[in-house]
């Protein structure tokens, strides 16, 4: 035991002496030669360095070994809050099972932390990020079911909302009673001329819900910096000491057994007069200084940052070992995987895919269809001008037929933060009714409910084709329609996210197995492409899909090649029968026989034309396996 520990402890030295510069190079960047709040800082790692118990000590020497463990073309994961999956913790401890049967290796725990009473933003107004919240259970629990997923080899992933707090944490409290140490941690004003400059260049990111990015406080006589809700006070960065108090409580955290942080809104998180306050420089800054502390103490343990915004902007965040993100969510994916069933047209993917700029080795996407919030339609706007539509248009095209609104339109959302001035919104609802199985079940139509499931089946296998995690949204895997229930309740019914955040239907889940239903087929159909990923180190991730043009503007082509091994992706984005000429993926230099990983059928793509059915897809490769 001793000699681990010395082990334990020469690894941690050596991790310090070699991170130790680059920790105080980003922070002298910032805060400039600010020795006091840097030594706090170094104090605070060390603590948490000796806080941290053996088990996680001796799976982080592990992780050193194999720096890259989560580009594995094994890992999948899936997003829940607990307790509309499984009530609470210990229900969540028993219900692991499921997620497992399904391939899953990676949760996301949406907000565990205490929140406000009240309305609490579905847990993103956090009023202490060292308890869990007590509706969930405690933290011995919490790192009890940790523990069990360490030993299951699963990964845990918990959200870190560190641009604000709810207005009620300890530090906000200690501001509202007028200590002047705590009112630095935000951004507080005695009148509203800053706020005023502020407001010249900022948009608004709750519209309808919370407009403008201030509160004003007649009880204090202040105004704060709410980007957000009104009951969630933004952090001050600037100020190094509230920065200080966020490592300290962030390595506490992880000091459970926490894999993967997500940083929430992390493209907020420094602000400056005269600019849109949206993915400054600074924030990256933030974020190195957070990941190399994070180095020093626990290496392996790794950042996903959300920034819901154009791919430029999110390349920015992916960093290395010691800096920025190691997970970035694929918004240009995701709005390419929505925009293609839409349009019928997967063109736009393709350009998307030729024109993002490959990301760094040793980092990889998070994948996603939908997550917990309103879906965004983040176009880059010079992609679709090549298309030939006016991206103001289109985008209002997508968010109408979304919405359902459009003629012709399969779907069922809602508006989501719906700006009477831009016209822009975003959308809401689950997977399911938005591919349109609520309509045609409303219709009762067979041949609608099939092309619905064939949709959402597309959308999963396009996504599992592509190098990055596949993130898969609690419910929709066995294609959870919405739910309407929250405009009953006064405390969401002005959030129309709440409709795809329904509760876990496990009668729902019974049917998994029963592929004469929309959930069995859904789950089955999931499961397999699942399952023959894992099987395939093709689909890890740095291994990038590389569009081809299939001269169908319904059909994607993608395809990778991996030493003697190679993948191509064919899939079909209309309802309607498809033929293209397999010269097109001879062009690419593929000739030849070719098995259909997912049905084992053989295709010659020497001789005919491919012909493919309403949402049809392949996953080709020329391997033996
Ligand atoms: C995140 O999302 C969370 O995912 C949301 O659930 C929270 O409500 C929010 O932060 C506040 O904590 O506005 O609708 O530009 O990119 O950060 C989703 C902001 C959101 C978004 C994103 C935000």
């Amino acid at each position: 035991m001793a000699n681990k520990k010395n082990v334990f402890e020469k690894a941690f030295n050596d991790r310090f002496d070699e991170d130790y510069k680059i920790l105080s190079d980003f922070y002298c960047s910032l805060y400039g030669n600010k020795k006091k709040t840097f030594n706090e800082l170094i104090k605070i790692i060390k603590g948490a360095y000796k806080d941290r118990k053996d088990a996680l000590k001796s799976s982080d020497v592990e992780r050193t070994k194999e720096q890259d463990w989560f580009l594995s073309e094994k890992m999948i994961a899936a997003t829940l809050y607990v307790d509309l999956f499984a009530d609470n913790i210990k229900g969540l401890k028993e219900k692991i099972n499921y997620l497992k049967d399904l391939g899953v290796n990676y949760i996301h725990f949406l907000p565990v932390l205490k929140t406000r009473e009240g309305k609490d933003d579905g847990g993103y107004a956090v009023s202490s990020f060292v308890e869990i919240n007590p509706k969930l259970g405690t933290m011995a629990e919490f790192e009890d079911l940790l523990d069990k997923m360490r030993e299951e080899g699963m990964v845990a992933c918990v959200d870190f909302v560190m641009n604000h707090t709810a207005k009620e944490h300890e530090w906000a409290k200690r501001a509202w009673n007028g200590e002047k140490e705590y009112q630095d941690m935000y951004y507080m004003y005695d009148s509203y001329d800053i706020p005023a400059e502020f407001e010249k260049a900022l948009p608004e990111i709750f519209p309808d819900l919370a407009p403008g990015n201030f509160s004003y406080y007649d009880e204090i006589g202040k105004w704060v910096f709410t980007t957000f809700n009104e009951y969630q006070w933004d952090l001050n960065y600037k100020n190094p000491a509230t920065l200080n108090r966020i490592v300290k409580d962030l390595l506490f955290l992880i000091n459970k057994g926490v894999d993967v942080i997500r940083l929430d809104a992390v493209r907020h998180i420094w602000k400056e007069i005269g600019t849109d306050c949206s993915s400054l420089p600074q924030c990256n800054t933030i974020v190195s200084i957070l990941k190399t502390a994070v180095d020093m103490v626990c290496p392996g343990v790794i950042f996903i940052g959300e920034a819901i915004t154009n791919s430029k902007y999110v390349i920015e965040y992916f960093g290395t070992r010691y800096s920025g993100c190691q997970m970035m969510y694929n918004v240009s994916l995701m709005t390419s995987l929505w925009n293609s069933l839409a349009t019928r047209d997967a063109r736009y993917m393709a350009l998307c895919l030729e024109n993002t700029p490959e990301i760094p080795k040793g980092v990889c996407w998070n994948n996603y269809i939908r997550c917990h919030d309103d879906i965004a339609y983040v176009l880059e706007p010079d992609e679709v001008k090549k298309l030939g539509f006016d991206p103001f248009w289109h985008e209002q095209f997508l968010i109408s037929f979304y919405k359902g609104d459009f003629p012709g339109s399969f779907s069922k959302g809602a508006y989501y933060a719906y700006n009477e001035t831009t016209k822009n919104a975003r959308i809401s609802g689950t997977l399911a009714s938005l591919c349109g199985l609520e309509r045609a079940l409303h219709e009762d139509s067979k041949a609608d409910i099939e092309l619905s499931i064939r949709r959402i089946n597309l959308l999963y296998a396009v996504m599992l084709a592509f190098d990055g995690i596949p993130l898969i949204y609690s419910g929709d895997e066995i294609a959870t329609l919405n739910d309407y229930s929250y405009k009953g309740n006064s405390e969401k019914s002005n959030d129309s996210r709440w409709l795809h955040r329904t509760k876990f239907d496990w009668n729902r889940a019974e049917n998994k197995h029963n592929m004469t239903t929309p959930e069995g087929a859904v789950f089955q159909h999931l499961k397999k492409l699942i399952n023959v990923r894992k099987q395939y180190p093709f689909f890890r991730s740095g291994l990038h899909l590389k569009p081809f043009d299939t001269v169908s503007s319904h059909v994607f082509g993608g395809f990778k090649k991996d030493g003697d091994s190679s993948f191509i992706l064919v899939a079909n984005f209309s309802e309607h029968y498809v033929e293209i000429d397999q010269q097109s993926i001879r062009n690419t230099g593929f000739c030849g026989s070719f098995r259909d990983i997912l049905s084992d059928l053989e295709l010659n793509l020497d001789i005919g034309r491919l012909h493919l059915k309403p949402y049809q897809f392949l996953w080709l490769a020329n391997t033996n396996k």
